[in-house]
């Protein structure tokens, strides 16, 4: 066997052997580095006869261009297992329940808001919304407030400042403005909830500036108060998560229905605890009503072809009253040891097949 041949098989073996790219790049300098053995050989090349150089010259070269090759497709091969390796180790199966870290909380206002759009969606609604600010008309005329109504007065809404035509936009103060919307800009059937931020100059024990509302309305040739009482009343047990829920309705003014009413639910308190469902006590919950026939006019639809029913409920205070939180300006205060505390797990995702809170 021939020296150069001799020389290859060293090399060869000492690549195979190689485990990682640093250990064949040693092999690799000390076989075509500078100083390496075949560079070395290769500088003899000059001092030869021409006789040995015609036999020793392709010799060495092909050892080299050999070699040179052999280390390229070892270390494409290391660079193969190496990611091999890496995507293995960073298999992630989504598909397990996640890992224990620390992960943010969902609000109680979040949580009931998805618990309500739950409920309502079973029932067949479509969610809207609309705009935080809003002009008069939407907010106000359309929905049968007279002109001198104490709610248009600066006292209980947010106005902006006038435009040059002198008329004012204002923040909401419920998120009835989208029923409007809808019902201008929509055929019947109408079944939409609206849940929002609404605004109103109001702060105290029970009242921020800002709260939350969830509304809802049914437009149909013939939907009628056993509609609204059958649907408020499913509301209410499927929110409150018990088998029965006694209800009342007791009448109200609204100037946007005729006619009004508040429902109230049945509870009872043990301990600390409230109860829903049973018991002696009564609750009022929401406010509901048959869609006045000036607010459908005011929306272009023909009352005598199209009635229906609407309601509104405040989410802060049923997140309250269905969780046990007891102060409301905490809901606003940003304390990450309350959200702690009070908050939902985001995976926890509200649905009726597997209850709503669990
Ligand atoms: C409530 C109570 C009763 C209501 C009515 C309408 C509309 F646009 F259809 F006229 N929107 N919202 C309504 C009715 C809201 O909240 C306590």
């Amino acid at each position: 066997m021939s020296d150069i041949e001799n020389l290859e098989r060293d090399i060869t073996s000492k690549i195979n052997a190689a485990e990682n790219e640093a250990a064949l790049e040693a092999v690799r300098v000390a076989a075509l580095g500078k100083k390496g053995v075949v560079s070395e050989r290769m500088k003899t090349i000059g001092k030869m006869t021409p006789e040995e150089r015609k036999e020793m010259g392709p010799a060495l070269n092909g050892l080299k261009i050999r070699v040179t090759e052999a280390i390229e497709a070892k270390k494409a091969a290391l660079e193969e297992l190496a990611l091999d390796a890496r995507l293995a180790s960073e298999k992630l199966d989504v598909t397990l329940p996640p890992p224990d870290l620390p992960a943010g909380k969902i609000h109680p206002v979040s949580q009931v808001f998805e618990e309500i759009a739950a409920i309502f969606s079973a029932m067949g609604f479509d969610i809207a919304e609309g705009p935080d600010i809003e002009d008069d008309f939407h907010n106000f005329t359309a929905l049968n407030f007279p002109p001198d109504h104490p709610a248009r007065e600066m006292h209980d809404t947010f106005f902006f400042e006038p435009k040059e035509d002198g008329s004012r936009q204002v923040l909401r103060t419920h998120t009835s403005p989208v029923q409007i919307r809808t019902m201008m800009s929509r055929k019947p059937p109408i079944r939409i909830i609206i849940p929002g931020r609404t605004f109103r100059c109001d702060s105290d024990q029970t009242h921020t500036p800002m709260f939350h509302q969830v509304e809802g309305l049914v437009i149909d040739r013939e939907s009628h108060m056993g509609h609204l009482k059958g649907t408020l009343e499913a509301f209410a047990k499927a929110f409150f998560e018990v088998d029965n829920v006694g209800t009342r309705f007791r009448p109200h003014f609204f100037p946007f229905t005729e006619p009004s009413a508040e429902m109230d639910v049945q509870y009872e308190r043990v301990g600390n605890e409230v109860r829903f469902g049973q018991g002696v006590d009564w609750m009022e919950i929401l406010g509901c009503g048959m869609v006045h026939p000036s607010v459908l006019r005011n929306c272009g639809l023909d009352p005598d072809e199209y009635q229906g029913f609407a309601f509104g409920m405040g989410v802060d205070r049923l997140a309250m009253l269905k969780y046990g939180i007891p102060d409301l300006r905490d809901f606003f205060a940003a304390d990450a040891r309350w959200l702690e505390h009070y908050g939902f797990d985001p995976l926890d995702q509200p649905n009726l097949a597997t209850g709503l809170s669990r």
